[in-house]
Order: structure tokens, then sequence, then C-alpha cells
């Protein structure tokens, strides 16, 4: 099986690890603090959203995955021949398992900010699909992403499923479907999954379950950041806050304190003020049409979308 050697975190003391603490430095010094959303996904982080996957109240993901399976043959048939599938954003690969069958790839690429997840994820796969060549990328994918020499530039499908690019902003979705485009190259295409605007209170129930995971999985960000940053955060002086933005059509998460607090890391500190917030996510909804123009504004040519009977979610093809 082709393999490749994941990006390992940068150690500490790199120019790129202190580049990285600077940036989380500079986000928690504004008002509004951020957290940038990428910080959910360290190894508790990666296991907490697949809890929320499998939560009653999380329906992106099984809506997604019945629309991979019931219309799978229409899917394939859209996508034609390929000979590699490159998925974004692939974490545990429990979605392309669904298109494997169906699309025979030659070699299956695993691009996640999650390194270490996403290599495991891949090996494992590896051993279910024995003619199937692999290999496991650990990078944001805002950043070019650096196939390995052996991923022919024909036949590609980029798979970006969940409806991640729902975690930039409009401008920045516009700057990665163009990456994406790219990525697919001449005569490759794009199967994207999207979050539709639905009822409030499914939406809301969505990001803020009963069990509490998705505030565990909120809160853990803090966690990741100490690590990283080498800062105090005391996970229990947070308060896990979700709600739907209908101005910007997205859920927006943040961390609220509970009462005043400082928080100190090496090179600096911040005060936040009782009830003060850190913004920590944005899951856009685009209405289909919408998305629909930001493709083909992208420069990808046709798209078709598939979307299950309440209208909840979309699976979408786009020839690059
Ligand atoms: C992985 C970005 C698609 O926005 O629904 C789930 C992340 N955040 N619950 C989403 C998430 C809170 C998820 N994405």
């Amino acid at each position: 099986a082709l393999r490749l050697v994941p990006n390992l975190p940068d150690p500490a003391g790199t120019p790129e690890a202190l580049d990285e603490r600077a940036a989380i430095a500079q986000e928690l010094a504004r008002t509004p603090a951020r957290i940038s959303a990428k910080y959910f996904y360290d190894q508790r982080g990666c296991e907490l959203f697949e809890a929320i996957t499998r939560l009653p109240e999380y329906y992106p993901t099984r809506t997604e995955k019945a629309l991979l399976i019931e219309r799978g043959a229409e899917i394939a048939q859209s996508v034609g021949p390929v000979t590699s599938l490159i998925e974004l954003g692939a974490g545990n690969c429990e979605k392309v398992r669904l298109l494997l069958p169906a699309l025979q790839p030659r070699c299956f690429v695993g691009v996640d900010i999650a390194g270490d997840f996403v290599q495991g994820a891949v090996d494992q796969l590896a051993q279910e699909f024995p003619g199937l060549e692999v290999c496991a990328v650990g990078t944001d994918i805002t950043a070019p992403v650096t196939l390995p020499a052996q991923v022919a530039p024909g036949g590609r499908l980029v798979f970006y499923p969940g409806s991640s690019i729902g975690n930039f902003n409009p401008s920045g979705a516009m700057t990665l479907l163009r990456q994406m485009r790219a990525l697919a190259g001449q005569g490759g295409g794009l199967l994207i999954g999207i979050d539709l605007p639905k009822a409030t209170a499914v939406l809301e129930a969505a990001y803020d379950d009963a069990q509490g995971v998705t505030a565990e999985f909120n809160v853990n960000a803090l966690r990741h950041v100490n690590r990283l940053l080498g800062s105090d955060f005391d996970t229990s002086q947070w308060e896990h806050v979700a709600f739907f933005n209908h101005a910007r059509s997205r859920i927006e998460m943040h961390l609220q304190a509970r009462e005043a607090l400082q928080v100190r890391w090496p090179g600096g500190e911040r005060t936040f003020a009782a009830g003060e917030r850190i913004h920590t996510e944005n899951s856009y909804k685009y209405p289909l049409p919408l998305f629909m123009q930001m493709l083909t504004q992208a420069g990808f040519k046709t798209a078709r979308a598939w979307t299950d009977d309440n209208d909840w979610f979309a699976v979408i093809h786009a020839q690059a």
C-alpha cells in the first residue's frame, strides 16, 4: 500500500510552533476573543466529535450517510471513473467506505488536521480494501495540500463531506472551493456535503445536545489550547453556548465565562468579565441554490445535487 509519513505536530521551539502559538495568543487577545475551530480536534476532540455524529440530535452525519447509500448508484454514475479519491477532513474515514465499492478508485488519500487520527483510520481502511493504495496527510486543509507524487493528475475526485465547509465564512469558503477545483484538476470533480437551513429548534438541538457531548467538545478546545500555548484555562469556569444567528445563517458556538477570571500564558495574559465569550465555531447553513451559485463562481462546470426527503442536507457533485 502507498504510504506517506503524516505531517507530525511541530516540535515546541520550531518556527512553525512559535508561529502557531503567536496566532493563538493573538486571537485570544482580541475582543471578542476567538479560538479557531481547528483546535477542537486533538485526540479527545476527535473522539468527542465521533460521539457527536451518533447523537440523536445531530442529524447531519446520518442524513448524509443515508444519501450516500440510497443515492450511491446515481452518484457513482454522475461521478464516472475515479482513479484517486482525495478526502478532506477524512477523520475516521467512515463515509468514504460507502463510496469505495461503487467508485473503485486505485488510490485513497485521507487529509485531516488530526494527522495521527486519520493515519489510524486510513491504515484500517487499507486492511478492509486490500487492492486500495492509501495514504494519510496531516494538515490544515486551508494550506495548499501537497499530494504524494504517486497520485496521478487525472481522474481525481475530491470528497469533502459533512458540511465542514460551513466552518469557513463565505469568502473563505469561496477560496477553499477554488483550491479544491485546482486540486481536482482537469476532468476531475468534487463531491461535497452541505447542511441546509431548517427550523431553528432542530439546528440548535444539534449543537446543544441533551447529553452535553457538544458542550464537552467545545470546552475541550481549551485543554488543547493549554497544551499548545502553555495557557492555564480552567475548563470548569467555562460554559457552552450555541445558537443560530439568523442574519448570518450560521450556528455559532461560544465559551462563556461563568465568573470574572484571568488566563495566563508564556508572554501574555488576559482577563474575562463574567459572561464574556470566546467565539469557537461558526457552522454556516447555505440554501442550496446559493451554494450552487458559489460552485459556479468558483469555476465548477455542472453540478448535480441530491437531498433527503426533509431537505435537511445535500450531497453535490460538481465537475472541475
Ligand atoms: C465537522 C464542522 C461539520 O459544524 O456540524 C459539530 C462540527 N461542531 N458539533 C459541524 C461540530 C459542533 C461540525 N463540522
